[in-house]
């Protein structure tokens, strides 16, 4: 053979691979309404959605095919298919607007899409210029899943090389910017054989659910790749806020759960006023946002389960550094991922001391590789070899790792560096506040003057009072100029659809 990387194919290797270890007749993937499909069957759907693509629709290897809907098994089971045509999958969130999917494809240069009925107008509204739609889950005659009972049960797979791209991610980030990076097959696996093999380390009777939809790679991971990998069963159903979700678990018996900070702590809110059976929970990942310690503690309080705080990034596929079990820090968000180098690099790019914040730099077996027209973001992500996050964070003596802020979250008043999280932490510990952002807003004689945006649990009034009572709270809490000048209350707070807040929109001005 020839030299060079190996021959992978990521979808064939998650569902024939699991298949040939574990058997066809385990339970694969759940909906919502009680419907569950075996590995098999999951397989032959897979297999038969694959023709379809490859013969009725000319997909060919190496094309680009985008991706839409709610998050369902059929979602899955198309995402599946591509991976095993050998095709690129372009997964889009359903929140996502025209103007944003016709620059997702043209930055990816789409020619198909594959989408669920219930969200066709947001695509065809785009008047994406060669853009093949085509629906499932309809009944007509052109639907993806008629067109599928028709052909064979078994697809061969292509035969993708390793360092084939397998999909591309896009971030909006939480500066409003999209950024499209590329991930090979073997980046899809490798997620799992570290993140998931050595922290989480599912089971094969272990059910999976989570709030991130399938567009976000965090829920890719968590409710698709990860639970395959290891012959478990996942529920494929869309967000439904917090009782639903709940509800969920007791239903489903639901035993490892990928969500992010805002939405345990809307749990939590759920859990106070109703009982709901959540005792077949035994691994709960948070991600996606930074994780107070106060949080950590209440769940582990209300639920008994010591939250596996993670942070990953689209540029990285999924979680590089987190910690579970015994080897939980609450406030901390863990030790590199086994697989994963991380260090603190200081402004001239060398590693500072443990204790003293830099940027965060990774390395390991996936990376970021943003697609064309975007060099010079390449060159500002991977430095030497070292992916920079954006992330400031300290390393302590023992090697853990815990987030400052955002690089860009960094507050600078009056020559203070104030990280808006720790201003945002020490409000979270008053019992009167339910959630807060924290940002610098720009100062004629200060540079920047702290702000808070807050939201109040229920009943507390938003008047002055309110807030001069949460001003001299945070002020015994954390030296007082990183106090907040400012407190504005807010029904919610601006979050992407992934759930991550943004900040730059607070920035930019009051919200109210
Ligand atoms: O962007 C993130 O925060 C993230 C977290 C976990 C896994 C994957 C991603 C993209």
């Amino acid at each position: 053979p020839l030299p060079g990387p190996a021959r992978l194919n990521c979808g064939a290797e998650l569902l024939d691979g699991t298949i040939a270890r574990l058997g066809a007749d385990r339970p694969a993937v759940r909906d919502g309404s009680g419907g569950v499909w075996t590995y098999g069957e999951l397989r032959e759907n897979v297999d038969r959605i694959a023709h379809t693509l490859t013969g009725d629709l000319g997909v060919l290897p190496g094309h680009r095919v985008l991706l839409r809907g709610p998050t369902t098994p059929w979602l899955a089971a198309c995402w599946l298919a591509v991976m095993k045509a050998g095709a690129v999958a372009v997964t889009v969130l359903a929140a996502q607007r025209p103007r944003e999917l016709a620059e997702i494809c043209r930055i990816a240069d789409v020619r198909h899409a594959l989408c669920d009925t219930r969200s066709t107008d947001g695509l065809a509204n785009a008047r994406i210029p060669h853009l093949r739609i085509t629906p499932y889950g309809g009944n007509t005659a052109d639907d993806l899943l008629w067109r599928a009972v028709h052909q064979p049960s078994s697809y061969a797979p292509v035969e993708t090389s390793a360092d084939d791209v397998a999909l591309i991610a896009f971030t909006s980030g939480t500066t409003g910017r999209p950024k499209a990076c590329a991930h090979f097959h073997r980046d899809v696996i490798a997620v799992a054989d570290t993140f998931s093999a050595h922290v989480l380390r599912p089971r094969p009777d272990d059910v999976f659910a989570g709030s991130p939809p399938l567009g976000f790679t965090f829920g890719l991971g968590g409710l698709v790749v990860f639970p395959l990998r290891a012959g478990a069963s996942t529920l494929l159903a869309d967000w439904g806020g917090p009782e639903r979700l709940l509800g969920d678990i007791q239903r489903h018996r639901i035993s490892v759960l990928f969500t992010a900070p805002t939405a345990y702590r809307s749990m939590l809110g759920a859990l106070g006023s109703r009982h709901h059976d959540i005792s077949s929970l035994r691994r709960c990942v948070s991600a996606g946002e930074h994780l107070p310690a106060a949080l950590w503690h209440d769940w582990h309080r209300a639920t008994g389960l010591r939250l596996i705080n993670g942070i990953g990034a689209t540029e990285m596929l999924h979680i590089f550094i987190s910690a579970a079990d015994d080897a939980a820090r609450p406030g901390a968000t863990g030790l590199p991922v086994p697989g994963y180098e991380a260090c603190v690099l200081g402004p001239d790019g060398r590693p500072v001391p443990d204790g003293r914040p830099g940027l965060l730099a990774v390395r390991g077996p996936t990376g970021c590789r943003y697609l064309a027209d975007t060099d010079a973001r390449q060159r500002d992500y991977v430095r030497d070899g070292w992916n920079i996050t954006g992330d400031t964070y300290v390393r302590d003596a023992d090697g853990y790792f815990t987030f400052v802020a955002r690089a860009d979250d960094m507050i600078v008043s009056a020559g203070h560096n104030v990280a808006g999280p720790e201003v945002e932490e020490a409000l979270l510990r008053h019992p009167d506040v339910r959630e807060a952002a924290v940002v610098g807003r720009p100062d004629a004689h200060r540079g920047a003057v702290v702000v808070a945006y807050v939201v109040l649990r229920d009943g507390v009034p938003r008047d002055p009072e309110t807030a001069a009572r949460l001003r001299e709270f945070t002020k015994k809490e954390i030296v007082p100029y990183k106090c907040p000048r400012e407190i504005v209350f807010l029904d919610t707070l601006p979050r992407t659809p992934t759930g991550k807040l943004q900040r730059f929109l607070l920035r930019s001005g009051p919200l109210q």
